[in-house]
C-alpha cells in the first residue's frame, strides 16, 4: 500500500513539474477587446453587455474580434474562504451571469489580474492565491486572463508566471494567458512555454509618436515607440507565442492616417488587435480599419511569423511580413510628418527572412500581383527587371498596404540557366575543375589571384570546388584553415568572370563531436538517425543547418542576386568512412538526411542551386537505393580516385560506375559529372592524357574535378614543375577539354 501511495505521489508530483500552459489556443495573435484604453477602471456589466452587443452588431465579432475582456477594477474583496469575487456594486449579477450573456453571442471573456500583492489600481492580486483564483475563473467559464505586474518588489517574474500557468493548467479550462510584465525581465526570452502572449514594453497611450511621463515615474509609449521595442523581438514569436506590443487606440483620438498606420503595423507585427475604443460609437473610418479583413488576414496568417523592417529610406520604412503559400504582405509606412513620394523599384527588396522563416521575396525569379488592401484595388504586378514600377506617395504618418501574391515564376531561374549552361557546355567538352584552386598550391598559399594550375597553362580552371566543412559550428576558417570571408570573395570573383562554382561539406559528426570521417564506429553508426527528426541531435543539427544556409544565403553578386552553384552534400556515401556512409545508416535515413537538408536549405534558396549527388565508385547496385529522386537531383556525380599501382583497376571500376550513372542520368535527362577525381601526387607522368582523358572523353560528362593541392604530401592538380606538368598541358591543349576561357567564349 505504502508503495503504491509513493508512485501515486510521484506520478502527481511528475505531473506538476511536466505541467505545460494550455496548448492550441492562441495559434493565431488573440483578437477582441479590451475595457482599459477607453475606460480604465471605470466599468460595470452594463457596459461589458453594450460591447458585447457592439462586437456582435457592426460585425466585427465575425470579422474575427472574439475575446471580450476585463481589465483592473472588476474586483470586490476576497470571500471568507479566500475566493476572488466582483465587485457587488459593478457587476451585481456576477462575472458566471457575464460569461453566459457573452458566451450566448458567440464570444469569449477574459477578465484580468495581477502577480502582485494588489493590482495596478489596489484591487486584490493573485499573489498566493494562484490556484484558487485560477479555480474560480474556471468555474465562471472565463477564456482569457490577463496578468499585470504591479505591486511585486521581490518577485521572480518566471516563477509568478509559470505559477498562474501552471494553476490555469491545473483548473481544468484552457484559458488564454496574456503577460502583462512590461518587458522588464525579458519574457520573450523564457515566456513561451509559460503563456500566449506577453507585453514587450510600458503601456500605450492614444499618441503616434510621443512619450509621457506620468507624476507617479511611469512611463506610457506612443504608436511609434511600441513599434521600435516590438522589432528586434521577432525570433521570439511565433503560433502560441507572440510579442504584444498593447493593445489598440484606434478610434480613441488620433488622425485617422495614423490610426491606419498603427493598425497597418499591429498587423505586419502579427500581434494581439485587442480593440481598446468605444464600439457603440464607432466612426466609419475607425470601422474601415478595425474592420478591413485583408489586412486582418495578414496579422492572423497562418505561419505566425511576425514582420521585419528590410529598409528605410527617404524617411519610409519597408516592411515585409511573409504569409501561407508564398505571399507576402508589403507595408510602407511613413512615420514622418510630411508625405514622401518614393519610386518604387521591385529589385531593391529582393530579401531572404534568414532570422525567422528562411523565405524569400525574389522579385527577379517571381511575379506577384499586387494588391492594394486599403483600396482593395488589384494594381497589376511586380516587374522581373530593374526598373521603377510606379511613384507612390504616402502621406504623413500613414502607410499603403500591399498583399503580394506569386503568379509566375521565370522560366529561366538562375538554377536553370546554370543547368541549361551546362547542357550546351557540354556538347563542346568537358571542363576540368580543381578543388580550392585560388587559395594556396605547391610552395604558396594566399597570394591574389594565383592559382597553380593557372601559373602552368595560363587559365583558371572551368570550375572551381570549395569546402564549407566548420561552418557548421560557426567557425571563421573551414576545416582546410581557408576563411569563409575569403573564401565568398573568391566564389563570386569566378562566378564574375563566369566560372563554375561546386560545393561540397564534410560537416562534423554532431553525435561524436569528432570529423566527418568516421572516428568512432559504433556511435557513428547512430549519427543519421541522431540528427533526424525525434532524434538526439536533431535540433542541434537544425542551428548547423542554419548556419551553412546563412554562408549560402551570402553568396550575392553586386545587385544583390544569389549567384548559381552546385551544391554537393552528403557525398561518397557508398564508402563507409563518413558517418553518412554504407553501413553506418539504411538508406532510408540517407535519403531522409538528404531530404531534411535539401528541404531546409532550398526553402531559402529555391532558385540558384545544382543539386549534386555523388556516390563514390566500386559502388553496389543496391547502393542506387540511397538516390534521392529525380526530382531531388540535378547532378549524377562520380567521386573516382586511382590509387597507387592500381591502373587497371581504375580503368575497368571507372567504366563500370560511370557506365551505369550514365544510363540513369539519360532516361530522366541528369548531367553527369565526375564530382572528385584523381591520382594523389600524380606519380605517372603521362596520366592525364593515357589513363584518364580516354576513359572520360567516352562518357558525356559536364565536367570532372581534382581534389586540392593541400601541399607537397597531397595534390592532385599539376604545378609549374610537377613532373605531369607536361602532360596536363598537353591534354587541355585538346578543344574537349575546357578551361574558364573555353567556357566564356
Ligand atoms: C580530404 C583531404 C583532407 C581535407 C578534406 C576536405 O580529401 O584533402 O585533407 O581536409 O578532403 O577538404
Amino acid at each position: 500500500m505504502k508503495k503504491i501511495l509513493c508512485i501515486l505521489l510521484c506520478v502527481v508530483a511528475c505531473q506538476g513539474l511536466m505541467a505545460q500552459k494550455w496548448e492550441k489556443i492562441g495559434d493565431r495573435p488573440q483578437m477582441g477587446w479590451n475595457t482599459w484604453n477607453k475606460f480604465a477602471g471605470n466599468i460595470n456589466e452594463e457596459l461589458v453587455r453594450g460591447i458585447a452587443d457592439a462586437l456582435v452588431e457592426t460585425g466585427m465579432r465575425d470579422a474575427g474580434y472574439t475575446y471580450i475582456n476585463l481589465d483592473d477594477c472588476w474586483h470586490g474583496q476576497r470571500d471568507a474562504e479566500g475566493f476572488i469575487q466582483a465587485d457587488p456594486k459593478r457587476f451585481p449579477s456576477g462575472i458566471k451571469a457575464l460569461a453566459d450573456y457573452v458566451h450566448a453571442k458567440g464570444l469569449k471573456l477574459g477578465i484580468y489580474s495581477d502577480c502582485g500583492t494588489e493590482t495596478c489600481a489596489g484591487k486584490p492580486g493573485s499573489l498566493g492565491h494562484e490556484y484558487q483564483d485560477a479555480l474560480q475563473y474556471a468555474r465562471w467559464e472565463v477564456d482569457y486572463l490577463k496578468e499585470d505586474w504591479c505591486n511585486t518588489t521581490n518577485i521572480n517574474a518566471r516563477g509568478a508566471y509559470k505559477l498562474m500557468s501552471d494553476a490555469l493548467r491545473a483548473s481544468g479550462r484552457p484559458i488564454f494567458l496574456s503577460m502583462c510584465e512590461w518587458g522588464s525581465n525579458k519574457p520573450w526570452e523564457w515566456a513561451a512555454e509559460i503563456g500566449h502572449s506577453w507585453r514587450i514594453g510600458p503601456d500605450i497611450w492614444c499618441n503616434f509618436d510621443s512619450t509621457r511621463v506620468h507624476p507617479q515615474g511611469f512611463t506610457d509609449i506612443g504608436v511609434m515607440q511600441c513599434i521600435r521595442l516590438c522589432e528586434p523581438l521577432r525570433k521570439y514569436a511565433g503560433p502560441g507565442h507572440w510579442n504584444d506590443p498593447d493593445m489598440l487606440e484606434v478610434g480613441n483620438g488620433m488622425t485617422v492616417n495614423e490610426d491606419r498606420a498603427h493598425f497597418a503595423m499591429w498587423c505586419m507585427m502579427a500581434s494581439p488587435l485587442i480593440l481598446g475604443n468605444d464600439l457603440r460609437a464607432m466612426s466609419e473610418e475607425t470601422k474601415a480599419i478595425l474592420m478591413n479583413r485583408e489586412m486582418i488576414a495578414v496579422d492572423q496568417d497562418e505561419l505566425g511569423v511576425q514582420g521585419l523592417r528590410y529598409a528605410t529610406e527617404q524617411g519610409l520604412e519597408f516592411w515585409f511580413k511573409p504569409l501561407k503559400g508564398g505571399d507576402w504582405a508589403f507595408t510602407i509606412l511613413n512615420p514622418t510628418k510630411a508625405p514622401v513620394s518614393y519610386d518604387l523599384n521591385w529589385q531593391h527588396f529582393n530579401l531572404i527572412d534568414m532570422e525567422v522563416s528562411r523565405l524569400g521575396t525574389y522579385f527577379d525569379q517571381v511575379t506577384y500581383a499586387v494588391r492594394n488592401l486599403w483600396t482593395h484595388a488589384d494594381e497589376g504586378r511586380t516587374l522581373t527587371t530593374d526598373k521603377v514600377w510606379r511613384t507612390l506617395t504616402v502621406p504623413a504618418r500613414d502607410v499603403i498596404s500591399y498583399r503580394l501574391s506569386p503568379v509566375a515564376k521565370n522560366t529561366a531561374t538562375t538554377a536553370q540557366l546554370l543547368r541549361q549552361r551546362l547542357q550546351r557546355l557540354q556538347k563542346r567538352g568537358i571542363m576540368f575543375g580543381h578543388q580550392d584552386d585560388p587559395f594556396y598550391g605547391l610552395g604558396w598559399s594566399y597570394e591574389a589571384g594565383r592559382s597553380d594550375v593557372r601559373d602552368l597553362v595560363g587559365d583558371y580552371p572551368a570550375v572551381m570546388g570549395f569546402e564549407l566543412g566548420g561552418i557548421e559550428l560557426g567557425d571563421e576558417k573551414n576545416l582546410d584553415s581557408v576563411p569563409f570571408n575569403l573564401m565568398r570573395q573568391e566564389m563570386i570573383a569566378q562566378s564574375r568572370r563566369g566560372g563554375i562554382i561546386t560545393i561540397s561539406w564534410h560537416p562534423r559528426n554532431p553525435l561524436t563531436g569528432g570529423t566527418a570521417w568516421v572516428n568512432n564506429e559504433e556511435r557513428s553508426k547512430n549519427t543519421v538517425a541522431a540528427v533526424l527528426p525525434g532524434g538526439k541531435v536533431h535540433g542541434v543539427f537544425q542551428i548547423w543547418l542554419g548556419r551553412l544556409t546563412n554562408f549560402l544565403a551570402s553568396l550575392k553578386d553586386e545587385q544583390g542576386h544569389q549567384i548559381p552553384i552546385i551544391f554537393r552534400p552528403w557525398h561518397e556515401n557508398s564508402g563507409a568512412w563518413f558517418w553518412w556512409g554504407r553501413g553506418l545508416c539504411s538508406s532510408e535515413e540517407y535519403r531522409a538526411l538528404w531530404n531534411m537538408t535539401q528541404d531546409f536549405v532550398a526553402k531559402a534558396l529555391p532558385y540558384n542551386i545544382l543539386w549534386s549527388w555523388s556516390p563514390n565508385y566500386g559502388f553496389e547496385p543496391d547502393e542506387l537505393d540511397t538516390y534521392p529522386g529525380d526530382e531531388r537531383v540535378d547532378i549524377i556525380g562520380l567521386d573516382a580516385y586511382q590509387q597507387r599501382g592500381g591502373e587497371e583497376a581504375f580503368i575497368s571500376q571507372l567504366n563500370k560506375d560511370l557506365t551505369t550513372l550514365c544510363n540513369m542520368a539519360k532516361k530522366s535527362g541528369k548531367l553527369v559529372a565526375l564530382t572528385e577525381c584523381g591520382y594523389q601526387n600524380i606519380p605517372d607522368p603521362t596520366w592525364w592524357t593515357r589513363v584518364l582523358k580516354p576513359q572520360i572523353a567516352k562518357y558525356p560528362i559536364s565536367y570532372f574535378l581534382v581534389w586540392r593541392n593541400a601541399d607537397r604530401r597531397q595534390y592532385f592538380a599539376p604545378a609549374k614543375n610537377t613532373k605531369d606538368a607536361e602532360d596536363f598541358c598537353k591534354m587541355v591543349k585538346d578543344k574537349r577539354i575546357l578551361m574558364l576561357n573555353d567556357i566564356i567564349k
